[in-house]
């Protein structure tokens, strides 16, 4: 079953505090839908963890609903549970909400958070995969066949495989060569992650393939490029609603960073060549999609069905030639903290959301200039200490990057 716009449905998000989930949040909400949040916190206890904080300064939740209620008259629950720990009040508030649809970020998402150290890895992988299977056993546990969107990502293909080839939605089709016969499937796209973080995302696709041919779970998985922006429409309508802008080593994605780099003068920081190629999406274009997807259900007893949340593709020397040509920034090329390909080839196919409707947001002067404003705005709460990188995908990397003289390029 189709749904329309007019049509309003009870969504729960998991994770709707942090940088994907809010927006999104306020999005649904906007858009007339019934929306609960359950979130646990995590986000706000890792920047003190770290001792890292949000560019923009992000009011608490009660106060962002609030806030919300006020301006708009449109009311958003809220209920303050571990996914992945509290399996029995879950089930209890799913049971109580009766959601239409679960959105499901509740999961650790920084790829440098999770290689830090044997602790951080493991919480990555307990979390994330404990998260998403408790979710998948609640929906069969309380017999709710809400349709659950999962925010995957692009890195669970790994970079470079495919060459010039589109990279399909999920699915390949291959020809399984025996001795004497032949044969044709289609499988999943292998899995090739290149951190633990990205491995837990590969993982959660076998629970999702398991539970939708075992029990009928209605899953969609969005395959997200970097997301990149900070505000939306609604987070924008005033500053108690702004959204999260992280620009540290573990959790600022490389074109923020770019951006925040260039706006307080430090010089912008490639890791490796700068000839790797990634996916890229602005995040008025994730609170779109996420909606596009609510709409679109699979039926019961359909495989996940898969989509690429991407809107464009960069090398990211390019782009910091952009940031620069735009801002005068310097270029540094960093030894590259991470183990990844130094140089690859990306197109991939994102025509599901284009069928459905989605108008790109791609990268503009206008935008990429109103974030490089926002983080200008913001810059006497900018922490220089926390931008280059601390995380290290091999121990031998650390000693690398300390002997290594780093290279300015004017
Ligand atoms: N990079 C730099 N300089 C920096 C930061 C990063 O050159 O200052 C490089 C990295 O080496 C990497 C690329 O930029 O080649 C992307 O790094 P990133 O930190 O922007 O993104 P990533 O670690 O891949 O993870 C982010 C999100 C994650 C999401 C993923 C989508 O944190 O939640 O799933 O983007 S994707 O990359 O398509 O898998």
């Amino acid at each position: 079953m189709t749904y329309t716009v007019d049509d309003t449905l009870k969504v729960l998000i998991l994770g709707g505090d942090g940088f994907c989930g809010w927006p999104t949040a306020l999005h649904l909400s906007a858009a007339g839908h019934t929306v609960a949040i359950a979130d646990n916190f995590s986000r706000r206890k890792i920047d003190e963890e770290l001792g890292t904080n949000s560019l923009t300064p992000i009011a608490p939740l009660k106060t962002r609903i609030s806030v919300w209620e006020n301006l708009t008259g449109k009311s958003i629950l809220f209920d303050q549970i571990d996914v992945a720990r509290d399996y029995e009040r879950f089930l209890e508030l799913i049971v109580n909400f009766r959601p239409d649809a679960i959105v499901h970020f509740a999961e650790q998402r920084a790829a440098p958070y999770s290689m830090k150290s044997a602790a951080t890895k493991r919480y990555t992988v307990n979390n994330n995969t404990n998260a998403t299977h408790n979710v998948l056993c609640a929906l069969v546990d309380s017999g709710i066949d809400a349709h659950l969107v999962h925010l995957g990502t692009m890195g669970v293909y790994g970079y470079g495989w495919s060459g010039s080839m589109p990279v399909p939605e999920g699915y390949v089709q291959v020809k399984l060569i025996g001795k004497d016969t032949e044969m044709e499937r289609e499988i999943l796209h292998p899995a090739n992650p290149g951190s633990v973080y990205h491995m837990s995302k590969t993982m959660d696709q076998l629970m999702f393939g398991f539970y939708a041919k075992n029990d009928g779970v209605r899953v969609t998985d969005l395959h997200q490029g970097i997301v990149w922006g900070t505000q939306t429409s609604e987070t924008g309508l005033d500053e108690r609603l702004i959204n999260r802008f992280d620009y540290d080593g573990d959790y600022g994605t490389v074109l923020n960073r770019f951006l925040m780099q260039a706006a307080i003068g430090h010089p912008l920081t490639i890791y490796g060549s700068g000839r790797q190629t990634r996916a890229f999406i602005h995040i008025r274009d994730t609170v779109r999609c996420i909606e596009l997807a609510i709409l679109n259900p699979p039926e019961q007893g359909d495989k996940p069905s898969i989509f690429n949340q991407v809107t464009e593709t960069h090398r990211l020397m390019d782009l910091a030639a952009l940031v620069s040509e735009l801002t005068d920034a310097k270029i540094d090329y960093l030894p590259n903290p991470r183990v990844e390909a130094a140089e690859n080839e990306l197109v991939v196919d994102n025509s599901k959301f284009l069928e459905l409707g989605l108008n790109t947001t791609t990268l503009s002067e206008g935008l990429l200039t109103e974030i490089h404003d926002i983080a200008k705005k913001y810059l006497d709460r900018a922490d220089i200490s926390t931008i280059l990188p601390t995380s290290f995908w091999r121990r031998q990397s650390l000693t690398r990057a300390k002997k290594t003289k780093v290279r300015v390029i004017d």
